[in-house]
Order: C-alpha cells, then structure tokens, then sequence
C-alpha cells in the first residue's frame, strides 16, 4: 500500500486545499492529513487563522479525501511522522518548493501545482471573506512581500500591475500569481486590495487610482511626501469607505506594540528623551541614492526612526532641527532632534554612515534599552539605577515583518474598522511623519 503525507492548516476552506487534497490522494492507496494545531501555527508565525483546530479537522474530514487525520504540534513533526507511518510521499502545494526537500532522506517529495484563482468550497458556510490582492511594483519589497503574505490567513495574492509587461510577467512567473498586467484597469477590476510597493513618487497617483476603483490600499513607507497629500489620501479614503494602511512593519509587531504599552503604563517614569537610530549601508546604484527618486537617508529610514518617537511623545513637538550631511544629492546620513515642551526626540539615519542602531528611552525612574534591530523588535531591556530591578523581554519577530502589516491591512478589512486601537499607528502619527520628510526635503 502506498502511503502519502499532507500538512497544512486548512483555515477558510478553500478551493485551493480541496484540489491539494484531491490530488494528495491520487498520489497512492492512503491519505494522512496532518493539520496544524493553533500553538504550532503561532510558533512558525502563521496570524489571522480564523477556525478552530476542530473545525479545520471537520474540513478537512468533509472533502473525503484524508484516510487518517493527525494534528501537527511542533516543528521537526514531519520526520517523525513519515517515519512512524511508514509514509512513501511526502505531498505539499507548489507555494513551498524547495522547504521540505530535507525530507527527500526518509521519503519521496512531490510539490503538487497549487491552485490558482481559489475561492470558498460548498464544505464551508461561514461568511469570512478571502481578501484578493494585487501587487504594484515588482522590484526588491514586492519579492519580500509573497513568501511573506504565505503567513497570514485570509488573504490571497492574485496578481501583480507593472507598466513594464516583461517585469510584471517575470514576477507573475516566478511567484505563480494568477495574472500579471501592465494595463492598470484591468489589474484593478480583478482584485479587492493592492499593496503598493513601487517607487515613493509614484505612491500618491496608484494610491489615488486604487481608492478611485474602490480598492483598499497598503502603501509602502513614506506613503506621501507632503503633509498636503497624506491628508488627502487619508480623507479620500474614508470618504470612500476604504482601508488606507502605511506599511510600516514595526508599528504592528508585538515586541514594539507591548513596548510601547510598557513605557506609556509608567514603569519608567515621565520620558524626557527618546533617541533612535537606524542605518543601513547600501550599494550606491539602486534609487535610493538618486536624488530625482527622492533617495536620501530620510525618505528611505526616517518613518521608522520617527515612530517610537512620536508614539511616546507625541505629534505636538515645538521644533525640529536637520543636521544632514549630502553627498551627490542625497542625505548620505542626518541626525535631527525635535524638541517638546518636557523633553527631546533625537535620530540618526544613514545610508552611508554606519552608527550603532539601537533605541533608548529615557525616563525619570529608568531606561528602556532595545538594540539593534529594534525596528525588529525581538527583545529589550528595562533598566534602573538599582541593577536588581532590571528586567530583559523577549518577542517572537517572524521572518520579514511584513506579515504584520498585511495582518493588520486584512484584520481592518474584514473587520471593516478604520481606525487603529490606541497602541498601533495612528494616522495622525503617519501624517506627522510624512511632514517631518518634507521639512526635511524643503530645506536640503
Ligand atoms: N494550497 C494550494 N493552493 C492554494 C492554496 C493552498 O495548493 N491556492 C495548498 C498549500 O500549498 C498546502 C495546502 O494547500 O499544501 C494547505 O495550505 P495552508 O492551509 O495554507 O497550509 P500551509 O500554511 O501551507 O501549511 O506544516 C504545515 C505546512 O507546512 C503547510
């Protein structure tokens, strides 16, 4: 008899994991169908999985398909498991060549063509609607951003929109997209959401479009470059009745989120310095060293610089200062301080300086300490004149980030909730940002 092994989580039951199931099956005599268990989902990063363990399993049991149904629980599982059944294939959708080629030493692997175009199955009556996304842009981000959105629950990247059709068919190509196109009408009568990930000038027309076409937007960072704009768009939106979300990956992640919280509960007193600091050495080609693409170090950085600050001490500042120092055109580097009726904001930002990256806040009973990556945000350190009284926290920041942001962008969409709870970014905070941009670019 020969045995086949399946993995998957099964939320929303879809089209695309009934066909996995089907051909799963037709692959020998017997089908073991192993679905995740919701520690185990949590532990590998997966957010927004909507139905219970037992209501994936009934799913799952309902496409007739599996013989035998086991709960996957921790990771390494997958050997163990070909092992004790005995397993001849290990069967997995075409969205994850290559990950499980380590298990090619106990079994045969076959990735399975993955569906395209899903939709709902009869085997599933609730509501819960799948967003469809379109990407614009196909450069370093856009890439970032499909392994990504595997992630998230209740989403699904349809197609990609480049005006050039030969980088929108290599994406489409290469990340198995339903659709690729370089005629922005058609892109947008296919989908329910885009993910704008081109360059910063282009942000504020595709933003327009989009909304225009009832389409809701996650924008790339710095979604605008003047304050005029980001208000614009913000008001277009809810005028609208749309999602307009800033890709802003820190302001969603869980370790910041519960900083934040921490440091505004009072635990190290009234704050009176933030200092922020982020570079990033990069190859002097790419755009963000081209000053008619709006490159800089501060176009390129200071939205995640600016955000523990404003989030802490808020968007009413007194003053803003800009020591940059140019080169070719652009900020290679700039430190700024913002001054507060209690207390300073302070950053770094560089493409071409290196600094030491990390976050401090200083308050008046003690200091929260974040290294770099801090814009990652997977630990950090409460720390006080009294040494005994310190206390580490550790987070789990899961691949690139991104996950969080589109965690966020579908939650609001199915949610059909606009605004941000207390802690998350505020839009106020993602104007006040884009405003400091364009003091900045007004004085350089
Ligand atoms: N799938 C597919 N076509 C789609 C969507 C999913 O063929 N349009 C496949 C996936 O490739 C996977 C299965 O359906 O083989 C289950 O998908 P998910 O529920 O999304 O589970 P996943 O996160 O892929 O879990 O240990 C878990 C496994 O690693 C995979």
């Amino acid at each position: 008899m020969k045995k086949v092994i399946t993995y998957g989580t099964f939320d929303l039951f879809h089209a695309g994991h009934y066909n996995l199931l089907r051909r799963a099956k037709e692959l020998g005599d017997w089908l073991i169908v192993g679905v995740t268990a919701e520690r185990f989902d949590r532990e590998r990063g997966k957010l927004n999985v909507h139905n219970s363990l037992i209501q994936r399993i009934e799913y799952v049991k309902q496409s007739g398909f599996a013989d035998e149904i086991i709960v996957e629980e921790f990771e390494g599982q997958k050997i163990e498991d070909i092992l004790k059944y005995n397993v001849d294939i290990f069967a997995i959708g075409s969205d994850w060549v290559g990950k499980f080629d380590y298990v090619k030493e106990y079994c045969q692997v076959i990735y399975l063509e993955r569906t395209k175009g899903i939709s709902s199955t009869q085997l599933r009556n609730e509501k819960h609607q799948i967003v469809e996304l379109g990407i614009i842009g196909t450069g370093r981000i856009a890439n970032r951003f499909i392994p990504e959105s595997k992630y998230v629950s209740g989403v699904y990247v349809k197609g990609v929109f480049n005006p050039h059709r030969d980088s929108a068919k290599k994406f489409y190509e290469k990340n198995e997209l339903d659709f690729y196109s370089s005629d922005f009408e058609e892109f947008s009568s296919k989908i329910s959401a885009a993910y704008i990930a081109s360059p910063h000038l282009s942000h504020y027309n595709y933003i327009m479009q989009c909304l225009e076409c009832g389409l809701h937007v996650l924008c790339e960072k710095p979604m605008v470059l003047s304050k005029s704009q980001a208000i614009e768009v913000y008001n277009f939106a809810k005028k609208q009745n749309l999602v307009l979300l800033e890709a802003l990956k820190t302001a969603y992640s869980p370790g910041f989120v519960h900083l934040i919280s921490l440091v505004k509960s009072g635990v190290i007193g009234e704050i009176r310095d933030v200092d922020a600091s982020f570079t990033q050495i990069k190859d002097g080609n790419t755009r963000e060293f081209d000053p008619k693409q709006a490159g800089g170090s501060m176009t390129e950085l200071a939205s995640y610089v600016l955000l523990p600050i404003f989030k802490i001490l808020g968007i009413d500042y007194k003053k803003v200062q800009f020591f940059p120092f140019i080169k070719n055109g652009i900020d290679i580097f700039t430190r700024g301080i913002l001054e507060y009726e209690n207390g300073n904001g302070s950053f770094k930002v560089g493409l071409g300086v290196k600094a030491e990256g990390d976050l401090i806040i200083s308050g008046t009973k003690g200091y929260a300490y974040i290294p770099a990556p801090w814009w990652k945000t997977e630990y950090f350190e409460l720390r006080f004149e009294d040494a005994n009284q310190n206390r580490k926290y550790f987070y789990k920041f899961d691949g690139d980030g991104l996950r969080y942001e589109l965690n966020e962008f579908v939650h609001r969409i199915t949610t059909n909730s606009s605004d941000s709870a207390e802690y998350l970014f505020k839009k106020c905070e993602s104007i006040a940002i884009i405003e400091i941009i364009e003091k900045f670019l007004l004085i350089t």
